[in-house]
């Protein structure tokens, strides 16, 4: 057996083993993404990555992965569903007593289920290797560029939201990736399919779709609500309604995601009725149920003051009540100044 048929049969196993650990799909790229330079660069130099240094950061390694695994040949890219539910979740974005919490966030962290799945993969492939081959896993977890490097692979492709489309999945799912030295041929990537379709930049909340493929970080409220860890510019919060958690708004719209599939994975079903949480009790929380709560899911890593102070918008966009007002000013004594701030601009909304 030559080399090249050698390795077809290795990719041919990575992808039918990929599938057995639940992934819903696996595709092959190359490490060429000299391409993405020249744009990433430029959106950097126009600041709309905000607080997010971690982008400006380590560029370098993004367009080189040998940079990050020395010698990388290949890359193995994953994509696993993540909706939990169907249209009930527009039932909560609707009802503005209740917090609304994006899909991705209702069920047990991603970064932990899809690390953990990238594990038993590596480990399947070394042990039906002869030769000792090195391996690398990412999730969200290091300057990678997932979405181009899944589009390369063939996984789908980038939507004008900015985020990774595909016509049978629609786009709810995260991405994962293997760096290798192992020569895998490569796969052939997608053609696009958004056409003159602008639905998601219509609907942004924020505008933060500022045109098509470009998103002003700093407006999204996904990063308003989760990255950003100081004062929500006021003018932002109205538009951020009773999104306490991240944002669907682009990806709700979306056509495409009519093809998404429930995802099959235990882990991302909805913990502790997050799905219907309602915003006075979010804001009840202490600080201790607060952790008892969100052990394990994604939304522990924004800490409970940040969470307060996203609570405290919701509440402050909430229909005018009393009992709002008092369970807002039930937490001025104790509240940080960016927590109060955030409470005395709630209540000013209810008078
Ligand atoms: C930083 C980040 C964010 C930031 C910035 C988002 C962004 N679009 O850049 C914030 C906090 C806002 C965010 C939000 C969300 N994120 Co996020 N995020 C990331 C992260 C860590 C890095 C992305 C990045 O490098 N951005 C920097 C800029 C420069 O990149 P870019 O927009 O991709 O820019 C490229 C293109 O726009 C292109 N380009 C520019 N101009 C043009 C013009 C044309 C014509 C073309 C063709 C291309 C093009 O060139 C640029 C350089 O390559 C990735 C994980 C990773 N390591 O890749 C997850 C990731 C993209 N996020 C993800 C998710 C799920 C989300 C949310 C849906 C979460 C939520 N519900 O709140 C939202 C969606 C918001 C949105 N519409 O993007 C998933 C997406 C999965 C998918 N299906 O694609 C990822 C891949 C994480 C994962 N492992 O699954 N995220
Ligand atoms: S996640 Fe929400 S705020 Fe961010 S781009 Fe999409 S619709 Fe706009």
């Amino acid at each position: 057996m030559n080399d090249k048929l050698n390795f077809d049969e290795i990719a041919k196993n990575i992808k039918s083993w990929a599938k057995d650990f639940g992934f819903n799909d696996v595709g092959i790229s190359d490490v060429k993404l000299e391409k993405n330079k020249l744009p990433y660069k430029k959106w950097i130099l126009s600041g709309y990555h905000g607080h997010m240094g971690y982008l400006e950061k380590h560029q370098e390694q993004k367009f080189d992965p040998s940079k990050l695994l020395p010698n990388t040949q290949s890359v193995i890219s994953v994509r696993l569903d993540y909706l939990p539910l169907e249209a009930k979740a527009l039932v909560a974005l609707k009802n503005k007593n209740i917090a609304y919490i994006s899909r991705y966030a209702l069920g047990r962290d991603y970064h932990k289920v899809i690390r953990a799945k990238l594990k038993k993969l590596v480990a399947q492939i070394k042990s039906n290797l002869d030769k000792e081959f090195h391996f690398r896993l990412f999730t969200d977890s290091a300057p990678v560029l997932e979405v181009d490097i899944a589009e390369k692979a063939g996984l789908g492709w980038r939507g004008k939201h900015t985020l990774l489309l595909n016509k049978e999945h629609g786009s709810w799912f995260f991405l994962g990736e293997i760096y290798t030295d192992l020569p895998l041929p490569s796969d052939k990537s997608t053609s696009k399919h958004c056409g003159s379709c602008t639905a998601c930049i219509d609907i942004c909340p924020t505008s933060a779709i500022i045109a098509p493929y470009k998103l002003d970080a700093r407006k999204c409220i996904s990063y308003l609500t989760i990255e950003h860890r100081e004062s929500i510019p006021i003018e932002y919060r109205k538009a951020i309604g009773n999104r306490v958690y991240g944002c669907d708004d682009c990806q709700f719209v979306c056509p495409w995601n009519k093809y998404a599939k429930i995802t099959s994975e235990n882990d991302f079903l909805v913990r502790h009725d997050l799905d219907k949480l309602s915003l006075i009790e979010s804001f009840k929380l202490s600080r201790k149920d607060f952790d008892k709560l969100f052990q394990g899911s994604a939304i522990y890593r924004i800490g409970y003051d940040q969470w307060l102070r996203n609570i405290a918008v919701g509440l402050g966009n909430a229909p005018k009540s009393r009992e709002i007002i008092k369970v807002l000013e039930s937490r001025l004594d104790s509240a940080s100044s960016m927590l109060k701030e955030h409470i005395l601009w709630a209540v000013e909304q209810h008078k």
